[in-house]
């Protein structure tokens, strides 16, 4: 989860040179350095390419950047007449120095270090398409998918196929796990949760898998408490990302005899280091160990974090499994 990015000073240096965050995204040569520098500090088990969930909004022809302190500012998209401008067709063409990362990040990678791809989930990507940029309450997303649903569900209609093959395309080129980010399922509930964040989860898992039966899809329905137990349920997915809302017993007795669970490390927790990071590192390997789990955190490293924070929980967590194996 973030694994690379701006805790890293390595990071920061290949940064200045290219300001402009998507046209970084779309250098393969820069992209796989960064993919490649967390693996030379912690060696994990597995890669993440290096993009961003909101190259899709940009490959459709909205216009998409990133500011320094803000994050993402797009153009929004708030009706069907809006939803004209989108470009579908082109989608894949403009990604294609995605693929090229994934390309040479597979061939530089060790044998035994798996590349994980990925994209937002379409909820997740449609907020930042309609709320324009990131900390809003999500009321205007949300108006829109609850009081015309019919015109809502035309952009979901389009991000739902363009997601789906731009994975398989990842995994063409490459990627041998597909991560699905939902960073923003906590805004809805009940059968909104069910019609916005299920059902179009389901179709993508389920496109993915009719070519490629074998490749293991991780969901991550960030907020999503007690609703990420009808997630693992009903999308299709075969592992569950959950954040550090969620408490390790909660997941051990509720999600891990469905999925393989994935987490849940604190970022904060991570950034202040300490005695209390060794605690809770050992406090998730002891209550999940005993079944399907991937170690990782509840969400992605902030830029304060010292690295040799990173180092020790590597250390905590290899020296478990070993113990354990
Ligand atoms: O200046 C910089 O270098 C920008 C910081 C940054 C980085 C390192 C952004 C801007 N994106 C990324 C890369 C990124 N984003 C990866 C690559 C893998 C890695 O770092 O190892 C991945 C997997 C993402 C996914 C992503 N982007 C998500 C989903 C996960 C999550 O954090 O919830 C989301 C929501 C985004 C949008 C995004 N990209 C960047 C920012 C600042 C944001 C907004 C985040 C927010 O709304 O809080």
């Amino acid at each position: 989860m973030r694994q690379a990015g701006r805790y890293l000073p390595e990071y920061r240096k290949l940064r200045e040179d290219t300001p402009n965050f998507l046209s970084f995204c779309y250098s393969p040569a820069l992209t796989v350095e960064a993919a490649l520098q967390p693996l030379r500090r912690f060696q994990p088990d597995a890669a993440i390419l290096f993009s961003d969930i909101l190259v899709i909004p940009d490959g459709l022809g909205q216009s998409v950047r990133f500011e320094g302190g803000v994050g993402p500012v797009l153009e929004p998209i708030r009706s069907e007449t809006d939803l004209k401008q989108l470009q579908v067709s082109k989608v894949l063409d403009h990604l294609e120095p995605v693929f090229e990362s994934v390309r040479q990040l597979s061939a530089a990678l060790p044998h035994n270090v798996a590349l994980i791809g990925f994209a937002g989930s379409p909820w997740t990507v449609a907020y930042y398409m309609v709320e324009g940029r990131s900390g809003q309450d999500g009321s205007t997303i949300k108006k829109w998918a609850i009081e015309e649903p019919d015109g809502f569900q035309k952009l979901i209609d389009i991000l739902v196929p363009v997601t789906t093959d731009y994975l398989i395309e990842q995994i063409k080129n490459g990627a041998e796990t597909i991560q699905l980010f939902d960073s923003w399922s906590g805004l809805l509930e009940a059968e909104h949760f069910d019609r916005w964040i299920i059902q179009p989860t389901r179709e993508i898992v389920a496109g993915i898998k009719q070519h490629n039966p074998d490749v293991p899809v991780i969901g991550f329905p960030r907020g999503a408490g007690d609703q990420t137990i009808k997630y693992a349920e009903n999308t299709g997915v075969d592992g569950i990302g959950i954040d550090s809302d969620i408490s390790p017993a909660w997941a051990r007795d509720n999600l891990q005899g469905l999925k393989t669970v994935q987490g849940n490390l604190d970022n904060q927790i991570l950034r202040e280091g300490g005695k209390k990071l060794e605690d809770e590192t050992i406090n998730i390997l002891q209550t999940l160990s005993g079944g399907p789990f991937i170690f990782n955190l509840g969400h992605g490293i902030l830029p304060e974090t010292p690295p040799d924070n990173v180092i020790r929980v590597a250390e905590i967590v290899r020296g478990h499994h070993h113990a354990s194996t």
